[in-house]
Protein backbone atom coordinates (compact mmCIF):
# COMPACT_ATOMS: atom_id res chain seq x y z
CA UNK A 1 0.00 0.00 0.00
CA UNK A 2 1.18 3.23 -0.73
CA UNK A 3 0.71 6.26 1.95
CA UNK A 4 2.87 9.84 2.97
CA UNK A 5 4.35 9.67 6.55
CA UNK A 6 2.75 12.21 8.53
CA UNK A 7 4.16 12.07 11.99
CA UNK A 8 7.18 10.59 13.63
CA UNK A 9 7.74 10.10 17.29
CA UNK A 10 10.42 7.97 18.04
CA UNK A 11 10.80 6.02 14.78
CA UNK A 12 6.52 5.27 14.94
CA UNK A 13 6.15 6.46 11.49
CA UNK A 14 2.00 7.25 11.24
CA UNK A 15 1.43 7.23 7.65
CA UNK A 16 -1.95 8.10 5.62
CA UNK A 17 -3.38 5.80 3.04
CA UNK A 18 -7.07 6.08 1.82
CA UNK A 19 -7.89 8.23 4.70
CA UNK A 20 -6.75 5.58 7.14
CA UNK A 21 -3.97 5.96 9.16
CA UNK A 22 -1.41 3.42 10.01
CA UNK A 23 1.48 3.18 12.69
CA UNK A 24 3.85 1.81 10.73
CA UNK A 25 8.02 0.86 11.34
CA UNK A 26 10.64 0.93 9.69
CA UNK A 27 13.14 -2.40 9.26
CA UNK A 28 15.94 -4.23 8.05
CA UNK A 29 16.99 -2.58 5.25
CA UNK A 30 16.44 1.38 6.39
CA UNK A 31 19.60 0.34 8.33
CA UNK A 32 22.17 0.14 6.26
CA UNK A 33 21.85 2.79 3.91
CA UNK A 34 21.39 5.71 6.37
CA UNK A 35 18.44 6.88 4.34
CA UNK A 36 15.79 6.31 7.18
CA UNK A 37 12.35 7.46 6.02
CA UNK A 38 11.10 11.11 7.03
CA UNK A 39 7.91 12.86 7.63
CA UNK A 40 6.70 14.25 3.79
CA UNK A 41 7.69 10.78 2.81
CA UNK A 42 5.71 8.61 0.05
CA UNK A 43 6.35 5.22 1.26
CA UNK A 44 5.67 1.62 -0.01
CA UNK A 45 4.08 -0.25 3.33
CA UNK A 46 2.83 -3.64 4.53
CA UNK A 47 -0.89 -3.37 5.93
CA UNK A 48 -1.02 -6.52 7.44
CA UNK A 49 2.83 -5.85 9.45
CA UNK A 50 3.19 -2.61 9.14
CA UNK A 51 6.08 -2.26 7.81
CA UNK A 52 7.57 0.13 5.64
CA UNK A 53 9.41 -1.44 2.72
CA UNK A 54 10.00 1.39 0.22
CA UNK A 55 10.82 5.12 0.02
CA UNK A 56 10.00 7.07 -3.14
CA UNK A 57 12.39 9.16 -4.73
CA UNK A 58 12.23 12.94 -2.57
CA UNK A 59 11.70 15.78 -4.58
CA UNK A 60 14.15 17.52 -1.46
CA UNK A 61 15.13 17.15 1.96
CA UNK A 62 14.98 19.74 4.46
CA UNK A 63 17.17 19.06 7.69
CA UNK A 64 15.73 21.20 9.85
CA UNK A 65 13.30 20.18 10.57
CA UNK A 66 13.90 17.19 8.97
CA UNK A 67 11.09 16.67 6.18
CA UNK A 68 11.15 15.84 2.66
CA UNK A 69 8.52 16.27 -0.56
CA UNK A 70 7.94 20.13 0.39
CA UNK A 71 6.52 20.67 -2.74
CA UNK A 72 5.23 24.45 -1.72
CA UNK A 73 6.34 27.20 0.35
CA UNK A 74 3.99 29.62 1.00
CA UNK A 75 5.02 33.05 2.21
CA UNK A 76 2.91 34.89 4.77
CA UNK A 77 3.96 39.09 4.07
CA UNK A 78 2.23 41.52 6.00
CA UNK A 79 2.05 45.29 4.30
CA UNK A 80 1.09 46.77 7.88
CA UNK A 81 1.27 45.94 11.29
CA UNK A 82 4.22 44.22 11.28
CA UNK A 83 5.17 46.75 8.39
CA UNK A 84 6.27 45.30 5.00
CA UNK A 85 9.36 44.23 5.88
CA UNK A 86 11.52 43.26 1.84
CA UNK A 87 14.86 41.81 4.16
CA UNK A 88 12.97 39.25 5.53
CA UNK A 89 10.68 38.32 2.47
CA UNK A 90 13.76 38.47 0.15
CA UNK A 91 15.54 36.20 3.21
CA UNK A 92 13.17 34.03 3.24
CA UNK A 93 12.81 33.68 -0.65
CA UNK A 94 16.91 32.99 -0.90
CA UNK A 95 16.55 30.69 1.89
CA UNK A 96 14.07 28.70 -0.08
CA UNK A 97 16.21 28.85 -3.04
CA UNK A 98 14.99 26.32 -5.55
CA UNK A 99 14.46 23.92 -3.05
CA UNK A 100 10.78 23.65 -3.63
CA UNK A 101 9.01 23.31 -6.53
CA UNK A 102 6.36 26.26 -5.92
CA UNK A 103 6.95 29.88 -3.78
CA UNK A 104 3.85 31.71 -3.23
CA UNK A 105 3.65 34.69 -1.48
CA UNK A 106 0.77 36.13 0.17
CA UNK A 107 0.48 39.56 1.22
CA UNK A 108 -1.88 40.34 3.51
CA UNK A 109 -3.46 43.55 5.49
CA UNK A 110 -3.49 45.48 2.52
CA UNK A 111 -6.81 46.85 3.82
CA UNK A 112 -4.99 48.85 6.50
CA UNK A 113 -2.46 50.54 3.32
CA UNK A 114 -3.84 53.70 2.04
CA UNK A 115 -3.67 54.66 -1.59
CA UNK A 116 0.19 55.11 -2.26
CA UNK A 117 0.88 51.98 -0.08
CA UNK A 118 -1.67 50.09 -2.19
CA UNK A 119 -0.14 51.17 -5.64
CA UNK A 120 4.06 50.36 -4.09
CA UNK A 121 2.10 46.87 -2.88
CA UNK A 122 0.90 46.02 -6.44
CA UNK A 123 3.95 47.21 -8.26
CA UNK A 124 6.11 44.70 -5.57
CA UNK A 125 3.35 41.93 -6.48
CA UNK A 126 3.67 42.74 -10.11
CA UNK A 127 8.08 42.50 -10.39
CA UNK A 128 8.26 39.43 -7.88
CA UNK A 129 5.63 37.70 -10.91
CA UNK A 130 8.24 38.67 -13.19
CA UNK A 131 10.98 36.30 -10.96
CA UNK A 132 8.14 33.63 -11.27
CA UNK A 133 6.55 33.63 -7.62
CA UNK A 134 2.82 33.49 -7.40
CA UNK A 135 1.71 37.06 -5.58
CA UNK A 136 -1.62 37.01 -4.24
CA UNK A 137 -3.63 39.47 -1.55
CA UNK A 138 -5.18 37.70 0.75
CA UNK A 139 -8.26 39.30 0.57
CA UNK A 140 -8.52 37.78 -3.12
CA UNK A 141 -11.10 34.92 -2.85
CA UNK A 142 -9.94 33.46 -6.55
CA UNK A 143 -6.89 33.28 -5.08
CA UNK A 144 -8.07 31.08 -1.98
CA UNK A 145 -9.49 28.82 -4.69
CA UNK A 146 -7.09 28.77 -6.90
CA UNK A 147 -4.53 28.22 -4.35
CA UNK A 148 -6.95 25.18 -3.03
CA UNK A 149 -6.90 23.88 -6.52
CA UNK A 150 -3.20 23.72 -7.06
CA UNK A 151 -1.95 22.76 -3.83
CA UNK A 152 -4.34 19.46 -3.38
CA UNK A 153 -2.49 16.82 -2.34
CA UNK A 154 0.42 18.33 -1.56
CA UNK A 155 3.27 18.84 1.00
CA UNK A 156 3.45 22.78 1.75
CA UNK A 157 5.28 24.55 4.35
CA UNK A 158 3.41 28.03 5.40
CA UNK A 159 6.26 30.43 6.69
CA UNK A 160 6.14 34.38 7.53
CA UNK A 161 6.59 36.58 10.68
CA UNK A 162 4.26 36.23 13.93
CA UNK A 163 1.20 38.65 13.72
CA UNK A 164 1.46 38.55 9.58
CA UNK A 165 -1.21 36.51 9.74
CA UNK A 166 -0.67 32.54 8.97
CA UNK A 167 -3.56 31.45 11.25
CA UNK A 168 -5.93 33.58 9.40
CA UNK A 169 -4.57 32.45 6.39
CA UNK A 170 -5.64 29.28 6.79
CA UNK A 171 -8.86 29.41 8.72
CA UNK A 172 -10.17 31.31 5.25
CA UNK A 173 -8.66 27.95 3.18
CA UNK A 174 -11.09 26.03 5.93
CA UNK A 175 -13.49 28.09 7.96
CA UNK A 176 -14.56 25.11 10.12
CA UNK A 177 -10.80 25.29 11.81
CA UNK A 178 -10.96 27.75 13.91
CA UNK A 179 -7.49 28.31 14.53
CA UNK A 180 -6.52 30.97 17.38
CA UNK A 181 -5.74 34.46 15.76
CA UNK A 182 -3.50 36.90 17.82
CA UNK A 183 -3.03 40.37 17.12
CA UNK A 184 0.81 40.92 17.27
CA UNK A 185 1.28 41.70 20.88
CA UNK A 186 -0.13 38.77 22.06
CA UNK A 187 1.59 37.37 19.65
CA UNK A 188 5.30 38.26 21.11
CA UNK A 189 4.15 37.85 24.52
CA UNK A 190 3.11 34.07 24.17
CA UNK A 191 6.93 33.30 25.07
CA UNK A 192 9.69 31.62 23.59
CA UNK A 193 8.31 28.37 20.85
CA UNK A 194 8.93 24.94 22.44
CA UNK A 195 10.26 22.52 19.97
CA UNK A 196 7.76 20.18 18.68
CA UNK A 197 7.94 17.16 16.40
CA UNK A 198 7.58 17.65 12.84
CA UNK A 199 3.52 17.11 11.91
CA UNK A 200 1.70 17.48 8.30
CA UNK A 201 -1.85 18.64 9.12
CA UNK A 202 -4.41 17.53 6.19
CA UNK A 203 -6.40 21.09 5.60
CA UNK A 204 -9.01 20.57 3.06
CA UNK A 205 -6.60 18.34 1.20
CA UNK A 206 -3.58 20.46 1.49
CA UNK A 207 -1.36 18.20 3.34
CA UNK A 208 0.68 21.65 5.91
CA UNK A 209 3.86 21.22 7.27
CA UNK A 210 3.38 22.61 11.07
CA UNK A 211 7.34 23.63 11.45
CA UNK A 212 8.16 25.68 14.01
CA UNK A 213 11.84 25.31 13.00
CA UNK A 214 11.45 27.11 9.37
CA UNK A 215 11.48 30.34 10.71
CA UNK A 216 14.81 30.18 11.76
CA UNK A 217 16.66 31.14 8.60
CA UNK A 218 19.85 30.76 7.79
CA UNK A 219 21.84 31.09 4.45
CA UNK A 220 23.50 28.17 3.91
CA UNK A 221 25.21 28.78 0.68
CA UNK A 222 27.86 30.04 -0.92
CA UNK A 223 28.14 33.27 -3.05
CA UNK A 224 27.32 31.36 -6.09
CA UNK A 225 24.49 29.79 -4.88
CA UNK A 226 23.36 33.33 -3.51
CA UNK A 227 23.49 34.99 -7.18
CA UNK A 228 22.09 31.54 -8.61
CA UNK A 229 18.88 32.81 -5.94
CA UNK A 230 18.55 35.76 -7.37
CA UNK A 231 16.13 34.76 -10.53
CA UNK A 232 16.31 38.90 -11.97
CA UNK A 233 20.30 38.25 -12.28
CA UNK A 234 19.72 35.35 -14.65
CA UNK A 235 18.79 37.38 -17.29
CA UNK A 236 22.04 38.83 -17.73
CA UNK A 237 24.12 36.04 -17.25
CA UNK A 238 27.92 36.65 -18.19
CA UNK A 239 27.05 40.15 -19.43
CA UNK A 240 29.15 41.85 -16.81
CA UNK A 241 32.53 43.10 -18.09
CA UNK A 242 33.82 39.98 -15.49
CA UNK A 243 32.64 36.46 -16.19
CA UNK A 244 32.85 35.93 -12.36
CA UNK A 245 31.27 39.43 -11.48
CA UNK A 246 30.04 39.32 -7.82
CA UNK A 247 28.35 42.72 -8.84
CA UNK A 248 29.13 44.60 -5.54
CA UNK A 249 32.05 46.89 -6.07
CA UNK A 250 33.18 45.73 -10.05
CA UNK A 251 33.12 48.45 -12.78
CA UNK A 252 30.92 47.71 -15.82
CA UNK A 253 28.31 45.44 -13.59
CA UNK A 254 25.19 44.99 -16.08
CA UNK A 255 23.29 44.17 -12.56
CA UNK A 256 24.10 47.59 -11.11
CA UNK A 257 23.13 49.48 -14.13
CA UNK A 258 20.11 48.08 -14.67
CA UNK A 259 19.44 48.96 -10.75
CA UNK A 260 20.34 52.63 -11.64
CA UNK A 261 17.59 52.09 -14.73
CA UNK A 262 14.57 50.59 -12.08
CA UNK A 263 14.98 47.55 -14.41
CA UNK A 264 15.54 45.41 -10.99
CA UNK A 265 14.31 46.60 -7.73
CA UNK A 266 16.77 48.29 -5.52
CA UNK A 267 15.78 46.70 -2.38
CA UNK A 268 16.36 43.43 -3.85
CA UNK A 269 20.15 44.68 -5.26
CA UNK A 270 20.48 46.05 -1.76
CA UNK A 271 19.62 42.77 0.12
CA UNK A 272 21.54 40.43 -2.24
CA UNK A 273 24.69 42.86 -0.99
CA UNK A 274 23.36 42.23 2.79
CA UNK A 275 22.95 38.77 2.15
CA UNK A 276 26.28 38.41 0.74
CA UNK A 277 28.37 40.13 3.22
CA UNK A 278 26.69 37.70 6.26
CA UNK A 279 27.37 34.56 3.90
CA UNK A 280 31.43 35.85 4.06
CA UNK A 281 31.14 37.06 7.56
CA UNK A 282 29.88 33.24 8.64
CA UNK A 283 32.44 31.80 6.81
CA UNK A 284 35.37 34.16 8.16
CA UNK A 285 33.82 32.59 11.85
CA UNK A 286 34.03 29.14 10.14
CA UNK A 287 37.87 29.90 9.45
CA UNK A 288 39.02 31.44 12.63
N1 LIG B 1 -6.82 44.13 9.04
C1 LIG B 1 -6.34 42.89 8.84
N2 LIG B 1 -5.95 42.15 9.88
C2 LIG B 1 -5.50 40.91 9.66
C3 LIG B 1 -5.38 40.36 8.34
N3 LIG B 1 -4.85 39.12 8.43
C4 LIG B 1 -4.65 38.90 9.75
N4 LIG B 1 -5.03 39.98 10.49
C5 LIG B 1 -4.93 40.14 11.95
O1 LIG B 1 -3.56 40.13 12.33
C6 LIG B 1 -3.38 39.51 13.58
C7 LIG B 1 -2.35 38.38 13.46
O2 LIG B 1 -2.88 37.36 12.64
P1 LIG B 1 -2.52 35.81 12.84
O3 LIG B 1 -3.26 35.06 11.79
O4 LIG B 1 -2.74 35.39 14.25
O5 LIG B 1 -0.96 35.84 12.53
P2 LIG B 1 0.13 34.66 12.65
O6 LIG B 1 0.93 34.98 13.87
O7 LIG B 1 0.96 34.77 11.42
O8 LIG B 1 -0.60 33.38 12.74
C8 LIG B 1 -4.76 39.02 14.02
O9 LIG B 1 -5.29 39.98 14.92
C9 LIG B 1 -5.54 38.99 12.73
O10 LIG B 1 -6.93 39.18 12.95
C10 LIG B 1 -5.80 41.19 7.23
O11 LIG B 1 -5.73 40.83 6.05
N5 LIG B 1 -6.27 42.44 7.56
MG1 LIG C 1 -0.60 31.92 14.26
ZN1 LIG D 1 28.05 42.36 -12.22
Amino acid sequence: MQGIIIKNISNKYTVIAEENKYICEARGKFRHTKDTPLVGDKVEFDEKTNIIKEIYPRINKFDRPPVANIYATIIVASLKKPDLDLYLLDKMLTTINNKCLKVIIMFTKIDLCNEDEIKQAKNLKKYYESLNYSVYFNNDAKAISTIKKELRNKVVTLVGQSGAGKSTFLNKLSPSLNIDTHPISDALNRGVHTTRHTEIYDIEGIYFVDTPGFSALELNMNQEELKASFPEFNNYLNKCKYKDCNHDKEEDCIIKQMVKEKKILESRYNNYLSFKKEIYESSRKLFR
